[in-house]
């Protein structure tokens, strides 16, 4: 019989040779293998809800980039959490929004060191795929949180709010600013990033209700989540759409860059701006007349329920199929949904009249 640990060697086998050459060494693909390789959906085994909660495990948080404060609050909720369940935390990324190549080794990494559960959040929808299967192959827990990738390369997504709800009320957001007339722009992270992308697409549905006809998206720009190019990128804009009325930017590195240069500039207050935003980087933009308002969810509750979901997998207590429920700490019952994701809850809007009421 196959055991644990000696999958776990060809794990580590697998992360630094070829697959092909581990596979060999390693005997091939074993039946349960092939179950393990549907992802969410075949995950082995069936969940237990009354098991216990494994105490000593190690869990190990890959954010899309490692220097982006949204991510280090998301990573200190998961800390918090794996910390307070008895288990060990770990943190590796790259500092790079756009370094998938970066992220395909520190799932390498992870699966060499035998975590016993990783949580993702994904640069490229597909790029990680081969890697996350590995990983899940030798018994570690794929949770995705945040930008997910294909359902079957991971057990669960933790996303932060319902996809497209965060498209459409990002629009009517800047609708409402704008009177419902005049060019709109997006200022988007990496061209790449399945969050965003899939933000975009209900975005520009929603802009296809006839209530939007005198509003148009003339172009949807790439910060890469890196504060200068997204700076220019918001320059670049102004230049090239004078006509320009607002723009939306789903990243909270583009919607800080993007509100500080609109705040130094002749279009402070006159083209609007909206997205996703932390409220103490958006604070004294909302403050001196650069932004009315935007949205987000918690980032250290996401990284939360990301640790709890990673841990609840590793116990058994779930495995990522539908209609499964799991209690997440104080942060209460959750279930999944369709495709093994999980939902964070509804994001908060806000404006000069709430901000101060959050610090994160
Ligand atoms: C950036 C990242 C992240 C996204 C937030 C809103 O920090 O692109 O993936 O969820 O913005």
């Amino acid at each position: 019989m196959r055991t644990a640990s000696l999958r776990r060697t060809c794990a580590a086998l697998a992360a630094v040779t070829s697959l092909a050459l581990a596979a060999t060494a390693c005997g091939g693909t074993t039946k349960e293998d092939v179950r393990n390789e549907g992802g969410a959906a075949a995950s082995a085994g069936k969940a237990d809800p009354n098991a216990a909660t494994k105490k000593g495990l190690t869990v190990g948080f890959l954010p899309k980039q490692v220097n982006n404060p949204y991510f280090t609050s998301a990573d200190k909720g998961g800390e918090k959490a794996v910390k307070e369940l008895g288990s060990s935390f770990k943190e590796v990324g790259p500092t790079s929004a756009t370094d998938t190549a970066g992220q395909v080794s520190y799932v390498n990494t992870l699966t060499q060191q035998q975590v016993d559960a990783m949580a993702v959040s994904a640069q490229d929808p597909g790029a990680l795929c081969t890697a996350l299967k590995q990983a899940m192959k030798n018994d570690i827990k794929v949770v995705t949180y945040d930008s997910d990738t294909k359902p079957d390369c991971r057990n669960a997504f933790v996303s932060q709010a319902s996809a497209e709800d965060l498209g459409r009320t990002e629009v009517q957001l800047l609708a409402e600013q704008i009177g419902y007339k005049g060019e709109i722009a997006i200022l988007s992270a990496a061209q790449t990033a399945t969050n965003q992308n899939t933000w975009i697409e209900f975005m520009k549905d929603e802009l296809q209700d006839p209530k939007y006809k005198d509003m148009k998206l003339v172009k949807v720009a790439y910060g890469n989540d890196d504060a200068q190019q997204s700076f220019q990128q918001t320059q670049g804009l102004l230049q090239e759409y004078p006509n320009l009325k607002g723009i939306i930017s789903p990243t909270t590195v583009g919607i800080k860059a993007a509100a500080q240069y609109l705040s130094g500039s002749k279009y402070k207050g006159k083209v609007k701006l909206t997205g996703l935003g932390t409220p103490n980087d958006m604070r004294k933009y909302v403050k001196n007349g650069t932004v009315e308002a935007f949205e987000l969810w918690d980032p250290s509750k996401l990284g939360e329920l990301a640790a709890r979901t990673a841990i609840a997998l590793a116990s058994g207590q779930i495995t990522g199929q539908e209609g499964e429920t799991f209690t997440a700490g104080a942060m209460g019952e959750y279930t999944i949904g369709e495709d093994g994701v999980i939902n964070l809850g509804k994001p908060t809007v806000f404006n000069a009249e709430n901000i101060d009421q959050f610090d994160f």
